[in-house]
């Protein structure tokens, strides 16, 4: 320390007679650091509260606006039909619808009671003949299938009873549009019935049941 001191002053005095008495020979300050002033801003120690901004839901909703188109309070008197309406009945195909009936030629020769039974495996029976127009109706039938008038049976009998005559349809006989002089019951074996005996007069017959006619079938529609 003493050293340093004489090199302080020596080094003055030096300057001052070197650089004259009005030369600045103040010798720097020892090393004394100047102490930094160090200012430390404190934290906060308590934390800035945050303020939260909610914003706060309403606490009644909306009321919805439904718009509900109102009924008619009067209904429709007469409502579309759901169902759509059945066709006219008809015939099966190759049959002849006349009135009520299908008619069916058969183009095949059979004794009475064998035209019958096949009748009945088509859910027919041999045709009854209420009026002239039904027979008529038949002979052309046959007309249009033959081109003649060819003998034909028809579904009347009288095999149970004589002169007691029946449709094998069930259909009640009243009448027939007998010619004069039939049924005459020839032999005392005619039983069965046939259209066509004089071609294409309206002749209706009672014949033996073992000759083998055509054959017209017959249901309801
Ligand atoms: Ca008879
Ligand atoms: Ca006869």
């Amino acid at each position: 320390m003493a050293s340093v001191l004489y090199l302080t002053l020596f080094l003055s005095l030096s300057c001052v007679l070197w650089n004259g008495v009005d030369a600045t020979c103040v010798p720097p300050p020892t090393s004394t650091p100047t102490p930094r002033t160090t200012t430390t801003t404190p934290r906060p120690t308590t934390p800035t509260p945050r303020t939260t901004t909610t914003t706060p839901r309403p606490t009644t909703p909306t009321p919805r606006t439904t718009t509900t188109t109102p009924r008619p309070t009067t209904r429709p008197t007469t409502r579309p039909p759901t169902v759509p309406p059945l066709p006219p009945a008809s015939c099966p195909y190759g049959w002849t619808q006349y009135g009520n009936r299908c008619f069916l030629f058969q183009n095949a020769q059979r004794d009475w009671a064998s035209a019958e039974r096949a009748c009945n495996g088509l859910g027919a029976n041999l045709a009854s003949v209420h009026n002239s127009a039904d027979q008529r109706f038949l002979k052309n039938l046959v007309n249009s299938y033959k081109r003649s008038f060819a003998r034909t049976w028809v579904g009347g009998h009288d095999r149970y009873k004589e002169g007691m005559w029946l449709w094998t349809d069930g259909s009640q006989f009243t009448s027939a549009p007998w010619p004069r002089g039939e049924p005459n019951n020839l032999g005392r074996n005619e039983h069965c019935m046939e259209i066509n005996l004089r071609g294409s007069t309206m002749y209706l017959n009672d014949e033996r049941c073992n000759r083998n006619n055509f054959y017209i079938c017959a249901k309801r529609v």
